[in-house]
């Protein structure tokens, strides 16, 4: 399985507004074990800059625009996270950058696993060392 932007399942319409979901092992590929959320972001902040030995988790913006660029140390791509029904699901072994592109924007996140700071990889040139070591090969 590949890191992929998935549309989230969503009820309603404009008069009564609408409702999204996604359940564990259905519409994600894992035990939802955690839920954290990041809010009150300076424009243009960079958070992330780090990588997951284990983790899967799942992005979603309930409001606003967040660009996630994912980086497997060969190549890079950007994803925009700008509608509630939109979800970023973000397997272990890539280096992740999240830019706030516009005021008040939340961050969400589902994770696969409790909180583990063993867990990140947060040097670039470790990173690429596990990489290189082909430490991920085979998983996904
Ligand atoms: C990720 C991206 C998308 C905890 O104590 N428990 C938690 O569950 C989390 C997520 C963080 N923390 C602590 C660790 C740091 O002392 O909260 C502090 C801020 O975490 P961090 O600098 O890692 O935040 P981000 O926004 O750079 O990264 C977070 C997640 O940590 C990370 O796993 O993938 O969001």
């Amino acid at each position: 399985m590949d890191n992929l932007l998935l549309n989230i399942t969503t009820h309603g319409n404009d008069e009564v507004g609408y409702l999204s979901f996604f359940e564990s092992n259905k519409d994600i590929p894992f035990d939802i074990k955690r839920i954290y959320y990041t809010y009150l972001v300076p424009i243009d902040t960079k958070r992330g800059m780090h990588a997951h030995k284990e983790l899967q988790q799942i992005l979603w913006c309930p409001y606003g625009k967040i660009e996630v660029v994912l980086n497997n140390g060969n190549e890079k791509s950007s994803y925009i996270l700008d509608s509630p029904e939109k979800a970023l699901l973000v397997l272990k072994g890539y280096w992740h950058d999240m830019y706030w592109r516009k005021e008040g924007s939340v961050l969400c996140v589902a994770a696969s696993e409790h909180y583990d700071e063993a867990d990140y990889i947060r040097d670039y040139d470790e990173f690429l060392k596990y990489v290189k070591e082909g430490y991920w090969d085979d998983e996904n």
